[in-house]
């Protein structure tokens, strides 16, 4: 009884942080405004030692960038289907951002948006679900941690601690993010996985060690719309974390598995990264 009892207190307290920190965009907040300040996008390539070729990545700089500063990176990966310009092409992060930045609710920072594919022919075509191709998101670890990470830092005024790294993504992203990010907690402080797919580890070897991970930990987002047939990944992340009292706020929000859903988890999750707690 009194077990469970805590644990209701648990899920109350969960939800309770949740709702109050999560929810549905304004109307807006995805269009272009012209009578704002922009951000500016790059593309850049570095060479890839884990590949063993030249890779690509797009760059979203805040409005008002300066190499005078120092930012904080945050990066964004996209899904089975996509490439290093699928977020641009049907997210827009660039426009979510700079109106957001112009209500000054998000701290300045520098946006990644790589290619999470990391094999040679990196493009989406052909059999996106091909076991070389399903692989080569798995490879991106290193090519992540080892390349374009060590590139960014050189190329770009990044502040290069792991309190300064966010990893956040759809889908295969999500799963990604989730594995990278619990899997390297002394790189990355702030983690996020929208609609995570089945490239998510089990949640013991996601997180083998809760305790000491709990601390190092300052946010873990896990989002997933509640008519998206792999919402069970979500939860059983979540049920583990809830499970090993590892903070993290859960959002089931109305949706499938679409940009509608991944626009709004960007939103809610740009305010949140980086902000002091
Ligand atoms: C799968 C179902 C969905 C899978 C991957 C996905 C590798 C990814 C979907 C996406 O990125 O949108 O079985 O296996």
């Amino acid at each position: 009884m009194k077990k469970t009892f805590l644990s209701l207190c648990t899920l109350c307290l969960a939800f309770g942080i949740a709702s109050a920190q999560t929810g549905q965009a304004p109307a807006g907040f995805d269009e272009s405004n012209p009578a704002i300040a922009h951000g500016k996008l790059d593309t850049i390539t570095y060479q890839s030692k884990t590949v063993g070729v030249k890779r690509r990545a797009v760059v979203y700089l805040p409005p008002n960038y300066s190499k005078l500063k120092k930012y904080p990176v945050l990066y964004l990966l996209h899904g089975i289907g996509g490439d290093e310009f699928e977020w641009l092409n049907q997210g827009h992060p660039e426009r979510i951002l700079d109106n957001l930045y112009a209500q000054k609710k998000v701290k300045e920072m520098i946006v990644v948006l790589p290619n999470g594919r990391a094999m040679a022919d990196d493009r989406s075509s052909g059999n996106i679900m091909a076991p070389d191709k399903v692989a080569a998101f798995a490879t991106f670890e290193r090519d992540l941690l080892d390349d374009l990470i060590p590139y960014i830092e050189q190329k770009y005024p990044a502040k290069n601690t792991r309190e300064n790294r966010a990893i956040a993504g759809l889908s295969m992203g999500g799963g990604q993010s989730l594995n990278f990010g619990l899997g390297n907690l002394d790189k990355f402080a702030w983690i996020g996985g929208f609609s995570s797919a089945p490239n998510t580890k089990m949640p013991d070897q996601l997180l083998p060690k809760p305790d000491t991970a709990k601390d190092k930990i300052k946010l873990l987002w896990i989002s997933c719309g509640d008519e998206d047939g792999l919402l069970k990944i979500s939860e059983r992340t979540r049920d583990y974390m809830v499970e090993n009292k590892v903070p993290h706020i859960f959002y089931k929000e109305p949706g499938k598995h679409d940009f509608k859903v991944w626009k709004n988890d960007l939103y809610q999750f740009s305010q949140l990264v980086f902000a002091n707690k």
